[in-house]
């Protein structure tokens, strides 16, 4: 990354009566817990890029919008591994549904709840869990870090009835 010029993007200003802070909340809605759920399909995940980093993979693919790279069943929960065989963070970032992560190399995480997007570290794997509620079609998944999916890391996935 270059280096940037400092510059203000804002200044901030309160004025009026000083507001008394808000309690925060003390008990939160259940969250849905998928490690409870039958799992009906593995899959691997694997993120990889060329030496110089500048073409990033999936399962030793760059996206191709016309190609079917997973296939899952609606209504069903699966269980998938995200393999980072790299040297840098990858953001696993997927469209649709949202999944809870198991275990980040090997240790098992507390469940906060599902969510759309996990880090997963240098040479390092993630499990998710994911159920495919609602839409049959297509979707896709990818890499969060923007020149990563716009250079390849990207898959699509087919959700199927
Ligand atoms: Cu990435």
């Amino acid at each position: 990354m270059s280096a940037q010029a400092r510059a203000t993007l804002a200044t901030v200003r309160s004025d009026g009566e000083p507001m008394r802070p808000a309690a925060l909340p003390t008990a939160f809605a259940p969250v849905d817990d998928l490690g409870k759920e039958a799992v009906a399909g593995r899959k691997t995940v694997t993120f990889t890029e060329n030496k110089a980093g500048t073409l990033f993979y999936i399962n030793h693919k760059q996206f191709d919008h016309s190609r079917i790279d997973f296939r899952a069943r609606l209504n069903t929960v699966e269980e998938w591994t995200i393999e980072n065989d790299s040297d840098e963070v990858h953001s696993f970032h997927i469209h649709t549904n949202d999944f809870q992560v198991m275990r980040v190399n090997g240790k098992p995480q507390i469940n906060y709840g599902l969510q759309d997007t996990a880090d997963v570290p240098p040479r390092g794997t993630m499990v998710i869990r994911i159920r495919f509620l609602d839409y049959p079609g297509k979707t896709v998944l990818h890499c969060h870090i923007l020149n990563h999916e716009d250079a390849g890391m990207m898959a699509v996935l087919q959700i199927d009835r």
